[in-house]
């Protein structure tokens, strides 16, 4: 059991109000709030030791560097990396997706190669293959999403060619809260001679994760879904994997050596950190891994499987309510609830919602190709992470009441 009240206690925003009333923030698959530890690490950092990393022999620079190097390990063992050394720091999980397309992709890919994705991909997840597959003449293929909001896994063996170079898929899905069972899939794909990559933006943030456990070759993931601070990404990759990988992007710290008319590489990963890195930023997400970490993934996931549950057997019992995704509570969904109100634009719950303190997004989550499978153009939807409570989700419940009560009084037209 997690100590909610001392959890929240961590987080000052929580204690604002919206429209005159208490904050409840059910918008975690976007961003999560930050606890003072994150907060606290970036002010010190910028008072007590800020200086550019790896190249300076002074204190500070020294300091420094050993505090952004220090957040590598972490990071590898908060995934279960054997070496630090796969582990490379972009700006978010969408860089890092893009890195692995162009430094792995652009060498390796031949036309006629096939891409195997799914249908319910964040876009950051499928336009970066989409724009490998343009340059390099590769195909695009996908696992079709089951009307439960699972994947149809009973197709993938005919999805797997000898022509499948690369398997990319979500972990957990933004807009479902589908885990997928991607030890599995990667064990089918590496049968058939392809590459694993995982995008864990949702799911490093909420659940135990084991990068061997999972078998998968890359893995991406934000800091800012985390705990952690804006502008900090993760690319995992198996450390050989990353040696045989061209640089993405070309400049000061990714080079051995430099001439006039050609350069050779940095070891891995540095090989992949062109330029100043977001180093305050990097070492703040250490300080949320070590909140993560102190807390315990375990401990964070069962909390949030049990409010989960709760919401969706409240949910389930409001008339008007359209649930998506798998709809019984199974250890296959995390904390992510998308919906709809009968007769209402997601929009209109989105802002009746806010008019009663509580956040949720409503939109198409960045999953356009998954709302059409859906039949829908858009989602509400609820998010939760360890500071939410079941107090909350009675607000949400009253919130959604309270919207459908509102639309559903007639309009009176003075003529
Ligand atoms: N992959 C998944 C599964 C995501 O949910 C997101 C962001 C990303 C990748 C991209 O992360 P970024 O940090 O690079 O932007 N998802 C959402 C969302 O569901 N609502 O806002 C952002």
């Amino acid at each position: 059991m997690l100590d909610i009240k001392r959890i929240r206690a961590d987080f000052p925003i929580l204690s604002r109000t919206v429209h005159g009333k208490p904050l409840v923030y059910l918008d975690n698959a976007a961003t999560t709030q930050k606890p003072r530890q994150v907060i606290d690490a970036l002010v010190r950092y910028y008072s007590h030791y800020n200086a550019n990393i790896h190249r300076g022999i002074h204190t500070l620079a020294e300091e420094a560097t050993a505090a952004y190097e220090a957040v590598r390990e972490r990071t590898a063992r908060f995934v279960q990396a054997p070496s630090s050394r796969g582990i490379v720091f972009t700006r978010n999980a969408t860089e890092a997706i893009n890195l692995f397309a162009n430094a792995w992709g652009r060498s390796v890919l031949q036309p006629g190669d096939q891409i195997l994705l799914t249908e319910m991909e964040h876009h950051s997840n499928l336009v970066p293959w989409q724009l490998l597959a343009r340059a390099t003449g590769a195909t695009l293929a996908f696992l079709p999403v089951a009307p439960d909001g699972t994947l149809s896994l009973e197709e993938l063996e005919t999805l797997l060619t000898p022509r499948t170079k690369l398997v990319a898929l979500t972990h957990m899905s933004n807009v479902l809260g589908t885990i997928n069972p991607v030890s599995r899939i990667a064990e089918r794909a590496h049968a058939r001679g392809a590459l694993v990559l995982v995008d864990a933006a949702q799911s490093a943030p909420h659940l135990p994760l084991d990068v061997q456990t999972l078998g998968c070759d890359a893995l991406a993931f934000s800091s800012h879904k985390m705990l952690g601070p804006t502008g900090v990404g993760v690319l995992y990759a198996r450390e050989e994997l990353l040696e045989t990988m061209e640089p993405f992007l070309g400049g000061g710290e990714m080079i051995s050596d430099v001439q006039l008319t050609s350069s050779t590489w940095n070891d891995v990963p540095w090989k992949f950190e062109a330029g100043t890195p977001n180093i305050a930023d990097v070492i703040a997400f250490g300080e949320a891994l070590a909140y993560l970490e102190r807390i315990g993934m375990d401990a964070i996931h069962a909390h949030e499987q049990a409010l989960t549950a709760y919401a969706i057997e409240q949910l389930q019992d409001v008339d008007g309510v359209l649930l998506y995704g798998p709809s019984r509570q199974t250890a296959e969904r995390g904390g992510i609830i998308s919906f709809n109100l009968e007769g209402l634009h997601p929009h209109d719950v989105g802002t009746a919602l806010d008019a009663e303190g509580v956040a949720i997004r409503a939109g198409h989550h960045c999953a356009k190709p998954l709302m059409r499978r859906l039949g829908v153009v858009a989602t509400a939807r609820a998010s939760f992470y360890l500071y939410n409570t079941q107090q909350e989700v009675d607000r949400l419940l009253e919130a959604i009441r309270a919207a459908q009560a509102f639309f559903r009084k007639p309009v009176r037209v003075a003529l």
